[in-house]
């Protein structure tokens, strides 16, 4: 697949942070077209992840390797990675945009374990080892679209959650896949006035879930994910609002009716169960129609797409759903 230049594969020699590292990746690839490549420094082979991997399953020394496929470049930039890491909404650990950074460490992720329930012949606790194959992991840059109206361009890598939802064989009673995060009172800050209500909990429809689109993700820009963007495992969702994208998954559940979600449940006038990214429907506090590119200077903009420029791929799922309804 061709890949657009970005100004940002421009490298200096002083350019070593991980982001670089993940750009010269991309460089590389542009050039040569190479189907798998590890060319973060110091990432080991897949033998040496396995036997140096912890419990988790995940590689000791944090480090992925992933296929380039199914990649979609959006139009933009990648987001630095110190604003991925560093300007976040994970409201278990404060409502500021800064405190998920400085306060997410404290959760635990190893051992991590998803129950899986509801409508499926397969049901019960899996461990994220069972559940993901670390040496076929995939990398895709998706535009991540915070219902806030900023966004960031972010280096993603997971696996398709479908065919892992086919793996415990769903029955014609799954219509929806509700999900929910980890929580725990000790290591989250749950203050006295709950902002939201506990575990956080989101939910798609089946043919949403099974998406190609739908990720998985483990990872971000070559690393495992850090506790802020929701370790070791959260869904990424890029059509729809970022709040979908559900963090630090502990609970998989195949339901017949549509599941109740955090943010609707909060606020079901402003955030709806579907929440498309739809420049043309608003929000009732404010517009839809552009966003904040975060990390590119305090000043940048630009429009919205339908769907977050994920149109060919998923606006079929809603022919004929009146939008502005179904927000
Ligand atoms: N458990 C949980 N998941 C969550 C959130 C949250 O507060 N708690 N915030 C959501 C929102 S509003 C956004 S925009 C994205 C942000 O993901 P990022 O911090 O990795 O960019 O996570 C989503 N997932
Ligand atoms: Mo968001």
């Amino acid at each position: 697949m061709l890949i657009k230049s970005r100004k940002s594969w421009h490298l200096t020699e002083n350019d070593v942070t991980p982001e670089h590292l993940y750009l010269n990746r991309r460089a590389i690839m542009a050039a040569g077209g190479a189907a798998a490549v590890s060319l973060t420094a110091g990432a080991c082979s897949a033998e040496e992840a396995q036997t140096g991997a912890a419990r988790s399953g995940m590689p000791a020394d944090g480090n992925l390797t992933a296929r380039e496929t199914g990649y979609l470049p959006p139009d933009g930039d990648l987001t630095a990675l110190d604003a991925v890491t560093g300007y976040n909404n994970f409201y278990e650990f404060g409502t500021s945009k800064t405190d998920p950074a400085r306060y997410a460490d404290r959760m635990t992720t190893d051992p991590w374990s998803i129950e899986v329930t509801g409508h499926a012949e397969r049901t019960g606790r899996f461990g994220i080892e069972d559940l993901i194959d670390f040496n076929a992991l995939e990398a895709r840059i998706y535009r991540l679209r915070c219902v806030e109206a900023w966004s960031m361009v972010i280096p993603w890598i997971g696996v398709p959650l479908g065919p892992i939802l086919e793996s415990f064989r769903p029955t014609s009673d799954a219509r929806y896949v509700a999900f929910e995060t980890y929580f725990d009172r000790e290591e989250m800050r749950i203050g006295p006035f709950p902002v939201l209500d506990w575990p956080y909990v989101e939910g798609l429809r089946m043919d949403e879930a099974m998406n190609p689109l739908t990720l998985l993700a483990v990872g971000l820009y070559d690393r495992v994910l850090p506790n802020q963007n929701g370790a070791p495992i959260r869904l990424v969702v890029p059509w729809k609002y970022g709040f979908k994208s559900i963090k630090s998954i502990v609970r998989i559940s195949f339901v017949s009716e549509q599941p109740p979600t955090s943010w609707n449940r909060s606020a079901p006038n402003e955030y709806g169960f579907y929440s498309n990214v739809n420049p043309n429907v608003d929000h009732p506090r404010w517009s839809q129609a552009s966003e904040r590119v975060i990390g590119a200077g305090p000043f940048a903009r630009r429009d919205t797409d339908m769907f977050n420029g994920y149109a060919d791929e998923v606006a079929s799922m809603y022919a004929g759903m009146d939008l502005a309804e179904n927000y």
